[in-house]
C-alpha cells in the first residue's frame, strides 16, 4: 500500500534565485498540502550523509558540494499517492526531458541544479523526513 507522504527539498538554486513562495504554491496547487517546513543549510557532513546512497556515483562530490552550498527549503507534503504523484509532477531529472508544466521544467537548469528534490519510495520518504524533522515539528 502507499503511503500518503513524501519529503522534498527546495534546492539551493531554487532558493538562491528566489522561488520558495512560487514552488511551494505550485505545490498546493497541485493538491500536497504541506505538513511539515524549514529552510537551513546543511554542512558538507550533513550533505554526505543525507545522500549517502549516492556515494558511489560520480557525481557525489559535486551533488553534496551543490546540496551545501546555501540555504535549502525541506518539507512533507501530503496527498494521496504522494510519492509517485510528486515525482510525476516534478518531472525528470534532466530538466531537458522534463514535461511541460512541471517543477523542474519552470524552474531547473541542469541534471545537478535542478530546484526540487521528491523522495523516490515510501520508504525513503519515511528516512528523508525523519532526518529532518523530528515529531513535534510534524503536523
Ligand atoms: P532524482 O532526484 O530525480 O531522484 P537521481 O536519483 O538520479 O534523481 O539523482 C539523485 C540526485 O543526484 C539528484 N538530486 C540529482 O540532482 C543529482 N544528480 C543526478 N544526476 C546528476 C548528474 N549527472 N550530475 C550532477 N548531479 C546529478
Amino acid at each position: 500500500m502507499s503511503s500518503n507522504y513524501t519529503f522534498t527539498i527546495i534546492k539551493p538554486d531554487a532558493v538562491k534565485s528566489g522561488y520558495i513562495g512560487e514552488i511551494l504554491a505550485m505545490m498546493n496547487r497541485g493538491g500536497f498540502k504541506i505538513s511539515a517546513l524549514k529552510m537551513l543549510q546543511l554542512a558538507q557532513s550533513e550533505a554526505e550523509a543525507f545522500y549517502a546512497v549516492h556515494k558511489e556515483r560520480p557525481f557525489f562530490g559535486e551533488l553534496v558540494k551543490f546540496m551545501s552550498s546555501g540555504p535549502i527549503v525541506v518539507g512533507i507534503l501530503e496527498k494521496e499517492n504522494a510519492v509517485e504523484d510528486f515525482r510525476k509532477f516534478i518531472g525528470a531529472t534532466d530538466p531537458a526531458e522534463a514535461a511541460e508544466g512541471t517543477i523542474r521544467r519552470k524552474y531547473a537548469h541542469s541534471k545537478g541544479e535542478n530546484a526540487v528534490h521528491g523522495s523516490d519510495s515510501d520508504e525513503n520518504a519515511a528516512i528523508e523526513a525523519s532526518f529532518f524533522f523530528s515529531t513535534s515539528e510534524r503536523f
